[in-house]
């Protein structure tokens, strides 16, 4: 009898101390099994919609929004959209030769006074987080979407409501015209080499805002025309796309889109540099998308041509830590692991993963945990912990001899964890957002071969080695 009361107390026991976490599990680093080379973190846009009318006169950004985008967050990839008025008439009927008088830097002519819907309007923010990021020596790349062609290539002469490139290849031509001088002007008045350009925006969709269908067999000759341009031109700038929704079988999903460049790898093929898609349901709701259709993307699509994946629009749910921040430090988890994205780039920061662009919402500190402490170039290698509710990756980045692993404690009661793996360096540095406090605070250095706490519903990022002021641009 007394055995077997000892044998209940000792159960009992083994489940308080499973239940309160108190039993570590094993977080596993394997730094020599390497997978995507991380290009970047980051979002869409200035402190104030490029639409607004406000702004126009006040400015679109200040010094403290730029400061804490690169600073801060630690944002490497910062997105807009090319200004379909840009060419808002034919420069000349010659599309192999830019008429660059009559490409229009200043004017938006349905609505004059939305100046940040111009070049001229755009620049200067450029500029600021440009010269922030070699201030700080921090890398950063800048990409860019067209939401629809100039009107007068289109279907429907208008940039709003769908419509299409009128579907000829003199049009074709005057569409790569059209990107080709708008990464020339970009550089020319703002010193930016633009890294990476999408030739459409979310392509299956008709919007009330700026928007243009394509379908896939159109798709591809588009992206054919505009990428031998660009190497005709010597421009370096990548081609992203087809920022499709993130989901593979769907008609308006990759498998369509990419059908016509997996069938023409050295033509159409051969000039898609990354594949993009964003995760939403229907351009609005957010769909972070699942392991396995992240997967299929990678294997089925992005493997066969030889690019990487990046996710390059979405939005958050929900206010809190709980919902908000675990949310997308999930969402960045299964597209990080499952479809090896190698970017992540949220829809306007200022609305998204901020407040009016001031005020950082959780889904801010979420994003930091991989941003600030994963720069481009990292690595991500394998990890994983035999707790299912911990959620790891690792990245190793070389030049900086830096090692991030990032750890979401996906259940509603903490957990210890113990570090292994060869190589790992003797301490790290700890950061962590809980429900308590979601801001990704400095918690000191703990020993690699401690145990971690894990605060229930909860994000915390390891890393030792250099990750500010590495390089510039
Ligand atoms: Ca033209
Ligand atoms: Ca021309």
């Amino acid at each position: 009898m007394r055995h077997h009361r000892i044998a209940v107390l000792f159960v009992i026991l083994c489940l308080c101390l499973s239940g309160s976490g108190a039993m570590g599990a094993t977080v596993t680093v394997d730094t020599s099994t390497r997978h995507q080379t991380i290009d970047g973190f980051g979002g869409f846009g200035p402190k104030h919609v490029w639409w607004s009318n406000e702004a126009a006169r006040s400015g679109f950004f200040d010094d403290a929004y730029v400061a804490r985008l690169i600073d801060d967050l630690g944002l490497t990839i910062i997105r807009d959209e090319v200004p379909p008025m840009f060419e808002f008439e034919n420069d000349d009927n010659a599309p192999g030769h830019f008429n660059w008088p009559r490409f229009n830097m200043t004017e938006y002519p349905p609505k004059p006074h939305k100046k940040g819907l111009t070049i001229a309007g755009k620049m200067p923010f450029y500029r600021a987080m440009k010269a922030k990021a070699e201030d700080s020596r921090e890398p950063l790349k800048f990409i860019s979407s067209i939401w629809s062609p100039p009107p007068w290539m289109k279907t429907n002469k208008s940039t709003i409501n769908g419509g299409s490139l009128v579907d000829a290849d003199s049009m074709r031509a005057e569409l790569a015209e059209f990107c080709a001088a708008y990464v020339k002007t970009v550089k020319r008045e703002s010193g930016v080499d633009l890294y990476a350009l999408s030739i459409q925006n979310e392509l299956a969709f008709v919007e009330p805002y700026n928007s243009c269908v394509y379908s896939p067999d159109q798709f591809a000759k588009a992206l054919r025309t505009v990428g031998e341009r660009f190497e005709k031109e010597g421009l370096a700038t990548r081609i992203f796309g087809p920022e499709c929704m993130g989901t593979y079988t769907r008609r308006d999903g990759v498998r369509n889109y990419l059908k016509p460049l997996l069938a023409d790898r050295e033509g159409a093929g051969r000039h898609l540099d990354v594949l993009a898609v964003h995760s939403y349901k229907d351009g609005v709701a957010p769909d972070y998308g699942d392991a396995p259709g992240w997967t299929a993307i990678r294997d089925q699509a992005a493997a066969p041509l030889g690019v990487p994946v990046w996710m390059t629009e979405t939005g958050v749910r929900g206010s809190d830590w709980s919902t908000n921040g675990m949310d997308a430090g999930r969402a960045m988890y299964v597209a990080l692991k499952y479809g090896n994205a190698s970017a992540w780039v949220w829809w306007y920061i200022r609305d998204t993963i901020m407040a009016n662009g001031e005020t950082p919402k959780p889904a801010y500190y979420a994003s930091k945990h991989y941003c600030r402490f994963v720069r481009p170039g990292a690595v991500m290698v394998e990890a994983g912990c035999e707790d299912g509710a911990v959620l790891v990756t690792a990245f190793r980045h070389e030049a900086n001899g830096c090692l991030t692993v990032v750890m979401i404690n996906n259940a509603d009661a903490p957990k210890k964890v113990a570090l292994s793996g060869t190589g790992l360096p003797a301490q790290f540095e700890l950061y962590q957002s809980t429900p308590a406090d979601p801001t990704c605070s400095a918690g000191g250095t703990v020993p690699a071969s401690g145990e971690v706490g894990l605060p229930a519903t909860s994000m915390t990022t390891l890393v030792a080695g250099e990750y500010r002021g590495t390089g510039g641009l």
